[in-house]
């Protein structure tokens, strides 16, 4: 229910149940997580892409599969929360590009990774709460974070559906991109992200994550760690003799 291809640096993990708009089952779920995390291992491996088969991204959880009686914290704990944590704590950098509707935990996917390129006539929903649940798979976490808890609480309590162009005037995607430029532009932004200095990116991505629970003093003794870690980097040094030398970087990820 998960395709995974690795093509040069860059690993595409694409949700493939077509004919439900890609909704989750535990199946579904299982893999996903095994992919992020295979994505996550290989050395070779600088970008992740999560994309979904066919008109829609992901319709949230199969509503099919959810029985009367069935505990659905326990089903987040045992099938969510994994593929949540794998994208939030991977070091790689972490592309959405949500090609049609995104609703429920499938928007909350896209939440968890770092770029969200979003194709114009995608449709974006919370929609829990028109089936009478809370937003979950980390959307209480990322949602307010994002893009402020005022807005938040009001898509999560509205449980409207969003144009692209609101979401990015929302500041909840990076780029609407226009639907013929879609497959195109996810892969020269995709080759962009790949060949930048890999490390440092995980580097920035861990101080960032940081911030949310810390002080100014903890972020300054933070910023010492990583930039001497940067520092220490080939991409950093060979980046600087590069622009002493007024030529452009080539970086390795290392
Ligand atoms: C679907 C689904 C779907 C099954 C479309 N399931 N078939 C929940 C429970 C337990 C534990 C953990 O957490 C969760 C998390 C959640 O994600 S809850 C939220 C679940 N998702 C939703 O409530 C969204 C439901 N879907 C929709 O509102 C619409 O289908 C959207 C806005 C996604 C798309 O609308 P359209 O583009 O108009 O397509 P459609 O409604 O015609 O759907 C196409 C087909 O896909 C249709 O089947 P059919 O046999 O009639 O062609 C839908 O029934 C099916 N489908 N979503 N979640």
């Amino acid at each position: 229910e998960v395709d995974y291809i690795v093509k040069g640096h860059i690993a595409t993990i694409t949700l493939s149940r077509p004919e439900r708009l890609n909704a989750l089952t535990s199946t579904l779920l299982t893999e996903l997580a095994e992919s992020i995390e295979e994505a996550n291992q290989d050395e070779s491996v600088r970008v992740i892409v999560m994309t979904g088969e066919g008109r829609g991204f992901c319709a949230g959880q199969d509503l099919k599969t959810v029985q009367p009686g069935m505990d659905h914290g326990e089903y987040l704990k045992h099938y969510y929360h994994p593929v949540i944590r794998a994208l939030a704590t991977t070091n790689k950098p972490t592309v959405a590009a949500i090609n049609g509707v995104a609703a429920g935990a499938g928007l909350s996917l896209t939440l968890a990774c770092d770029f969200r390129l979003v194709r114009e006539d995608a449709k974006l929903s919370l929609g829990f709460i028109n089936i009478g649940l809370v937003p979950d798979a980390g959307a209480p976490y990322f949602l307010p974070r994002l893009i402020g808890s005022a807005k938040a609480l009001e898509l999560a309590l509205l449980g409207d559906t969003i144009t692209a162009q609101q979401a990015y005037e929302y500041h909840l995607v990076t780029k609407v991109v226009e639907a013929e430029q879609f497959e195109d532009e996810v892969t020269a932004f995709s080759e962009f992200l790949s060949n930048r200095p890999t490390k440092v990116i995980g580097y920035i991505k861990q101080l960032q994550a940081a911030s949310s629970e810390s002080t100014l003093e903890d972020m300054l003794a933070q910023e010492i760690i990583y930039q001497s870690r940067a520092g220490k980097t080939e991409d950093h040094q060979q980046a600087v003799q590069a622009f002493l030398e007024k030529k452009a970087p080539v970086f390795v990820g290392r």
